[in-house]
């Protein structure tokens, strides 16, 4: 077994969460809850065991313990808290990945857990739409394309087929239940009972995270029921950059279903210059020594494509994945 953070290796052994070595030599480790899993809106609506509460984080650094204590688990990120625009490169973790770090300089700022549930209606009309709404740690988050996806789509090569992703986040909730609205329009709301209702489901399915949000009136609304949820053990990494305000941030993660992920990412503004990002997450992976143009999958892929065969099935030919 090896620390998640190698920076913390000898400082702060006793409080690193500790990890199996394999986990992060190819991005697809072993099931660690094989049989329990499921698509949680057809099968069971309820959360594996284990992935219910996170613990509370370890960090790298004590001092940095209150920011990996909140709601995001991000902390260094400094746009608005209401609106930004994420950019992410995703790649595969392999054993060399905590070398290549320390080398090029990247610091350590904190290690965490949190948990995501994911809704949709039983349609999937906010996924079919690349829109992505999550509770992490009782805190809403949606993500949805930028307006220059939306134009880009369709004129050159898949969105979902690059290797660089950009999405807005919207955090405010009256922001994102005014979006959700948009999105699905009449097409989840008001036709009958909801699936709440209709099956019976009860609260404890849908927790206090969805409570903190009203779940009795927006959800229960617009017909979202959980379709995913996991956790993760997340370690994360900035670069600074000469020249560069803000740093590169690189995250590792690990899903408590058995998948390994690294991101590369940078924090935007609504509206802020991409193009700065874009290459600044390319410089960045360069000198992690990252090849290939392939698309990494990232752990809602990794999730769907095992726990929810048929709603992949169907966001594969929507091009969405
Ligand atoms: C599946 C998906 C989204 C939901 C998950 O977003 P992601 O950034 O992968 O999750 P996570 O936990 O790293 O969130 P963070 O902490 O960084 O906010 S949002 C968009 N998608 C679709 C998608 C896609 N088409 N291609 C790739 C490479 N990733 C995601």
């Amino acid at each position: 077994v090896v620390p998640l953070c190698q920076q913390c290796d000898g400082k702060e052994r006793q409080r690193s969460i500790v990890l199996d070595a394999n986990h992060f030599l190819d991005g697809d480790a072993q099931e660690s809850q094989p049989s329990k899993r499921r698509g949680l809106a057809q099968e069971s609506r309820h959360p594996p065991p284990g992935s219910s509460a996170a613990s509370v984080p370890d960090t790298c650094d004590p001092d940095l313990e209150n920011v990996s204590q909140g709601t995001s688990p991000s902390p260094t990120r400094s746009c608005s808290d209401v609106m930004r625009v994420e950019v992410e490169r995703k790649f595969v973790c392999n054993s060399d990945v905590h070398e290549k770090l320390r080398e090029i300089g990247a610091v350590c700022v904190g290690q965490c857990e949190f948990e995501d549930k994911y809704f949709d209606c039983p349609e999937h009309h906010l996924t079919l739409r690349d829109v992505w709404l999550r509770c992490r740690q009782g805190s809403w988050e949606l993500k949805c394309p930028t307006q220059e996806d939306r134009q880009e789509r369709g004129e050159q090569e898949s969105h979902a087929r690059s290797l660089l992703t950009r999405y807005r986040e919207i955090t405010s909730l009256p922001e994102i239940i005014a979006k959700v609205r948009e999105v699905t329009g009449e097409e989840c709301a008001g036709h009958g009972p909801s699936r709440m209702e209709d099956e019976g489901m009860r609260m404890e399915d849908v927790d206090e995270c969805s409570l903190r949000g009203g779940a009795l009136s927006w959800l229960n609304e617009l017909h979202l029921v959980p379709f995913a949820v996991f956790s993760t053990k997340r370690c994360s990494f900035t670069l600074a950059e000469e020249g560069q305000q803000h740093g590169v941030r690189v995250d590792l993660d690990q899903a408590d279903f058995g998948f390994c992920v690294g991101e590369i990412e940078v924090l935007l503004p609504d509206g802020g210059e991409m193009q700065p990002a874009l290459e600044q997450i390319e410089r960045t992976a360069q000198r992690l020594g990252l090849s290939g143009e392939k698309r990494v999958q990232g752990k809602m892929d990794a999730y769907l494509q095992r726990y929810c065969p048929e709603h992949y099935k169907k966001l594969l030919n929507a091009k969405i994945l």
